[in-house]
């Protein structure tokens, strides 16, 4: 298992067009879920092997993804947080088996 403390790979650059989900509950969409197939799907190879659904989130609305959860066809998943600055990156923040 990664150690969660340490950015990642992945782009850093995930682009959240047309959030239609409200996960913070501050009325502004912040959320949305992309399926296999759809165009975002292509961007979430880094973070999962086979990535089936992902939960991307922009909770700043600047319109690049900072929440990601990914989710396996064997109910595997694994939660991303982006991490600016110098270290900038994704970091595991959660892992495991719904
Ligand atoms: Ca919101
Ligand atoms: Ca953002």
């Amino acid at each position: 298992m990664a150690d969660f403390s340490d950015p990642v790979g992945p782009p850093t650059h995930v682009g959240v067009v047309d959030p239609d989900q409200d996960l913070n509950g501050d009325g502004v969409p912040d959320t949305v879920v992309v399926h296999p197939g759809s165009p975002m799907s292509e961007m979430l190879h880094g973070f999962l092997d086979e990535p089936s659904t992902a939960v991307v989130s922009d909770f700043d609305g600047d319109g690049i993804a900072d929440h990601i959860t990914a989710f396996e066809d064997d109910g595997g998943y694994s939660a991303w947080q982006l991490v600016s600055g110098d270290d900038a990156g994704w970091t595991v923040t959660d892992r495991g088996s719904l």
